[in-house]
């Protein structure tokens, strides 16, 4: 089938919660994409950052198909072999005593609220019902109802509630806000170390320490959701890392499986997972063989192909080359490693649609942010082509 047949199809059967570009992508390899009426597109935005690695990446593909041939999945109600190597895995990578393995990035952040209130209760001593947790303005951490609770973006929220209480929304990189807003009963303190959905919004240096230090002194736990900045997109394994913290708990997902299947998990000190008692929290498929052999492939191909290196070096070649266009339409370009926003002084989407017809996939973000993000292992004269269709785009030569 066809483009126009198959968009046609997705608006009549699918639920409309999407408003995606009219490309329909069949095959992807590396950095590239390829549509159903055979055009190559190269991929910007590398799904949220799910596919650092790269579309299809052979070793993460075999990974998957020879665990998929053994068992797939065994449920938590026995142990599986691949689980144990995961974890320790994740131990080594992390310096993180515990983990607990979920599948999407939500549920992840929603195991990381529920320890961090258990941890309020159990361990600070908060009175029973009062723990609070602080979160950022302009925050994602996902869509369940707990967490678009506490979102900042009206759309997100509308229609949603009634939403669970015990969360406080500071401004993001303020630290006399997060000062301000912490009380005895606060158990944690939620943030991205950049604000993906937001624009790709790096906060002021020394807002991380400063923030983790303040968490330190309040007896708060120190919560990072590394769901998008973690695994070398920013430049390092961790994007936190930029500030030499040591958050209590993190939370990872996306690239964690290389984009084969959903995989996330929060690792964390002893102190915080360790509330989990059996019964506590739990899922069919948290933890499953196959998503736990595809997981440790995933971190093998980061660690063995040096992405996060990559994306520093290459990361810091682009952001260059970008903030050398010179566009009356551009008003700010920002962002770390291979991770780029481009702020427009207009709405970014009929940009990236013209990109699109250019070859370059790539997703606007709050209306006015065209975010670039390709998989770690693109090539130097593969980002001189993009960054070239892109200024040639901007100022409009063609
Ligand atoms: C959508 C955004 C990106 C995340 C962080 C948790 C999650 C995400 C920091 C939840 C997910 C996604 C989800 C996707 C679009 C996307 C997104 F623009 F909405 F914010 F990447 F920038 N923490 N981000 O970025 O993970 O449950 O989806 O696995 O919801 O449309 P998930």
């Amino acid at each position: 089938m066809i483009t126009t047949d198959l968009v046609a199809l997705e608006e009549r059967y699918g639920a409309h919660n999407y408003h995606p570009l009219d490309v329909v992508i069949t095959r992807g390899e590396g950095v590239w994409v390829y549509d159903v009426d055979g055009r190559r597109y190269l991929d910007c935005l590398a799904a949220y950052s799910a596919v650092n690695q790269g579309h299809c990446h052979p070793r993460i593909l075999h990974a998957l198909t020879a665990q998929a041939a053994r068992v797939t999945l065994t449920s938590r109600a026995f142990r599986n072999e691949q689980l144990p190597l995961l974890l320790e895995r994740l131990h080594s990578l992390t310096g993180m005593d515990l983990a607990l393995l979920m599948n999407s990035g939500a549920e992840a952040v929603e195991t990381a609220l529920k320890a961090a209130r258990k941890w309020g209760y159990t361990v600070k001593g908060i009175p029973d019902g009062q723990a609070e947790i602080i979160v950022c303005a302009n925050n994602f951490h996902g869509r369940t109802i707990a967490i678009v609770g506490f979102s900042t973006e009206e759309q997100y929220r509308q229609g949603f509630g009634p939403f669970a209480p015990g969360f406080r929304v500071v401004p993001f990189g303020d630290i006399a806000a997060l000062e301000q807003a912490i009380t005895p009963s606060t158990c944690a303190f939620l943030v991205e170390p950049i604000q993906g959905e937001a624009g790709i919004i790096v906060p002021p240096e020394g807002y991380l320490r400063a923030a983790a230090d303040l968490c330190k002194r309040h007896d708060v736990l120190f919560i990072v959701d590394e769901i998008q900045s973690g695994l070398g997109r920013t430049g390092r394994l961790f994007a936190h890392q930029y500030e030499d913290v040591t958050p209590d708990a993190m939370i990872l997902g996306k690239a964690l499986s290389g984009g084969f299947y959903p995989v996330s998990a929060v690792v964390s000190r002893r102190e915080v997972l360790g509330v989990f008692k059996p019964g506590d929290h739990g899922s069919t498929f948290g933890g499953n063989p196959l998503a736990c052999a595809v997981a440790r492939a995933a971190l093998d191909v980061l660690e063995d192909e040096r992405l996060p290196e990559r994306a520093a070096t290459l990361g810091a070649e682009m952001l260059e080359k970008v903030r050398a266009i010179a566009s009356p339409v551009i008003k700010e370009v920002r962002g770390r490693g291979l991770w780029i926003g481009i702020e427009l002084h207009e709405a970014a989407r009929p940009w990236c649609e013209r990109l699109a017809a250019r070859g370059i996939l790539c997703k606007e973000t709050h209306d006015r942010v065209i975010r670039l993000a390709p998989p770690l292992v693109i090539a130097r004269e593969e980002i001189d082509w993009a960054v070239n269709e892109i200024h040639q785009v901007l100022t409009g030569a063609r």
